[in-house]
């Protein structure tokens, strides 16, 4: 078992609809455990042209080798249009390995941890979110890379759910994400 932290953004569509449909979707597959969501942000595109982005951050345990992971990533990806008609265009899903284990990856089509993963506050938020001490390997402590990107836009989303449990339970798992 290997637990891994995923990216999921999209800015097409019902993005916000379709991040929530993406949790349950990875939580239903066999080979994962969902161990814990951010909250939702809303962000400003980085590096991007488009409507803004929404993105969250997933904890998750796997049997998967991170290969396959990385393909059930594709797979899922086209399960909801994922189209690719020029880099970083609009998407309505994208789902990026931000970190494997411990494992430092540099192959032509993986890279772990995601090479643009300390730069862009979308992924280091949520991620310092769920594991406020999460070490990024040859970068140290994500939450002290956090001042680095704090000129960019990225505001949580709150929810229009009442249930006054609700801070209590965000953010420990994908079930009680549910209330969102
Ligand atoms: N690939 C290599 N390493 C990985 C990894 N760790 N996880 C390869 C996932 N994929 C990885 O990915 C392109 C190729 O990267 C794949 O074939 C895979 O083998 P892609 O999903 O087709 O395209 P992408 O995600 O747009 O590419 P890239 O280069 O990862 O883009 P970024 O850097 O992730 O930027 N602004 C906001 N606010 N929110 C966003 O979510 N996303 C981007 C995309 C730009 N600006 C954004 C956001
Ligand atoms: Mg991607």
């Amino acid at each position: 078992m290997t637990v891994a932290y995923l990216g999921l953004g999209a800015n097409l569509g019902d993005a916000r609809q379709t991040l929530k449909d993406a949790v349950v979707c990875l939580a239903q597959q066999r080979t994962i455990t969902v161990l814990a969501k951010s909250s939702l942000y809303r962000t400003a595109p980085i590096d991007a042209g488009g409507d803004d982005y929404f993105n969250c951050v997933v904890k998750l345990e796997t049997t998967l080798p991170v290969r396959h992971l990385l393909a059930l990533c594709h797979k899922i990806e086209h399960q909801f249009g994922r189209e690719r008609p020029f880099r970083n265009a609009p998407r309505t899903l994208d789902l990026d390995i931000l970190l494997y284990g411990e494992q430092s990856i540099d192959e032509a089509d993986l890279i772990v941890p995601h090479p643009r993963l300390v730069e862009r506050a979308f992924a280091l938020v949520p991620l310092v979110e769920i594991d406020a001490a999460i070490v990024i390997p040859q970068h140290g402590r994500a939450a002290a890379l956090l001042d680095s990107v704090s000129d960019q836009r990225i505001e949580k989303v709150k929810s229009p759910c009442q249930c006054p449990m609700l801070d209590a339970l965000s953010g420990n798992s994908a079930d009680k994400g549910r209330c969102e």
